[in-house]
């Protein structure tokens, strides 16, 4: 597995193209508590595009125009902890004939089949000190055309939190009907994710049920820490990506490629050497004055405190960082199910799953437990 981070490549990339890396004006940083950068601890930020003009076409039509510089790391603002290389907002009003993005250029028109489309920003909502926790942009999109068009404006918000979990951005993004006649709306989330300190080995995991809603973002074969995407109150999802570099077909492609796409609630198999990335899509009608807020969030996971935390309240099958009864009774449900996660310890209670549920498993599993966390 590689070791270099995805953004040293796209860097290298760029300097021998002799590409700018300037950062335009309108970096947002978020710190939980709003505690600053100057204190090591989780940082959550994304930056426009570099050279993105005004005015124009790409930044809504190419992947180009995104505020592309995220970043989402757990201890420093240093690269190769960065969790997160990608993400952003895409929208499709229902009648439109592809989807288009939320850019971080100030103002964008492209003309389309049923007139000229604008996205506007009209305020941002932070800075770039790290000093609040939360952050934002809001934007309008417009279609003007003598059919009467349509009118919404889209308030999109970040803020992060440390969690017992693990540092968590809950993202939120609000739409209302501004306009004169009732809109549907298909809006998109798509975030390429990556578990430091390397990408190309991507997998994505469907939570157990009872689902939690959440997928994780984690190594082919590897331990913690994932990435944990909450599919929020969406009502579809994909996951896509390739082999290595440039990461094969992308969610940000499917937005791209002009043409019209619905997410279809799918995630690709589980296999080596592949950078994967996910999408979300909400899909509400909104009348005249409407509105609705579409909600989601990454965690960095810290994984389970120990290998005896199976549970959470409730017996909610996913770990919490807390050892109580939960625990004991998921994986002595499990046990009596012959469920191969209660298979922990062979014979005289070696630490090598056998195939077999005895007591050794149920002994094994209470060491750990009464460790404690
Ligand atoms: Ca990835
Ligand atoms: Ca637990
Ligand atoms: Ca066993």
């Amino acid at each position: 597995m590689s070791t270099l981070t995805k953004a040293s490549t796209i860097l290298a990339l760029a300097l021998v193209a002799g590409l700018s890396t300037a950062v335009g004006a309108q970096t947002l940083t978020i710190t939980p508590g709003g505690v600053g950068l100057a204190t090591s601890g989780p940082v959550f930020r994304y930056t426009p595009a570099a050279g993105v003009a005004a005015a124009t076409s790409a930044g809504l039509t190419s992947a180009t125009g995104l505020h592309t510089n995220y970043s989402f790391a757990p201890n420093s603002i240093a690269s190769p902890s960065d969790a997160l290389w990608r993400a952003g907002w895409f929208f499709r009003v229902q009648g439109e004939s592809r989807a288009l993005a939320f850019p971080s250029a100030a103002t964008s028109t492209v003309n389309t089949a049923n007139g000229p489309i604008t996205v506007t920003q009209n305020f941002t909502n932070g800075n770039n000190l790290g000093t609040l926790s939360q952050a934002g942009i809001n934007y309008t999109a417009r279609l003007t055309s003598g059919a009467g068009g349509w009118d919404f404006s889209s308030q999109q918000n970040f803020e992060i939190t440390s969690t017992t979990l693990g540092p968590t951005v809950a993202i939120t993004n609000t739409l209302v009907n501004s306009g004169f006649t009732p809109v549907t709306i298909h809006l998109f989330w798509c975030t390429d994710a990556d578990t430091p300190p390397s990408f190309g080995n991507d997998i994505l995991t469907l939570a157990p049920t009872p689902a939690p809603g959440i997928i994780r973002q984690g190594n082919f074969g590897g331990a913690q820490p994932s990435v944990v995407l909450g599919r929020g109150n969406s009502t579809a999802y994909a996951g896509r990506g390739g082999v290595g570099f440039p990461f094969g077909t992308t969610v940000f492609d499917d937005m791209t490629s002009g043409i019209i796409t619905n997410f279809n609630n799918t995630l690709p198999p589980a296999s080596a050497g592949f950078d994967r990335n996910l999408g979300l899509q909400w899909t509400v009608t909104l009348g005249v004055g409407e509105s609705f807020v579409a909600e989601t969030f990454m965690r960095l996971d810290l994984g389970p405190c120990n290998a005896s935390d199976v549970a959470g309240p409730g017996q909610d099958p996913n770990y919490d960082r807390q050892l109580t009864a939960d625990d004991i009774i998921v994986f002595l449900n499990w046990f009596f199910a012959s469920d191969v996660r209660a298979d922990v310890a062979g014979p005289g209670q070696s630490t090598v799953p056998d195939g077999q549920f005895t007591a050794d498993d149920i002994i094994v599993f209470l060491n750990r437990f009464f460790a404690g966390c």
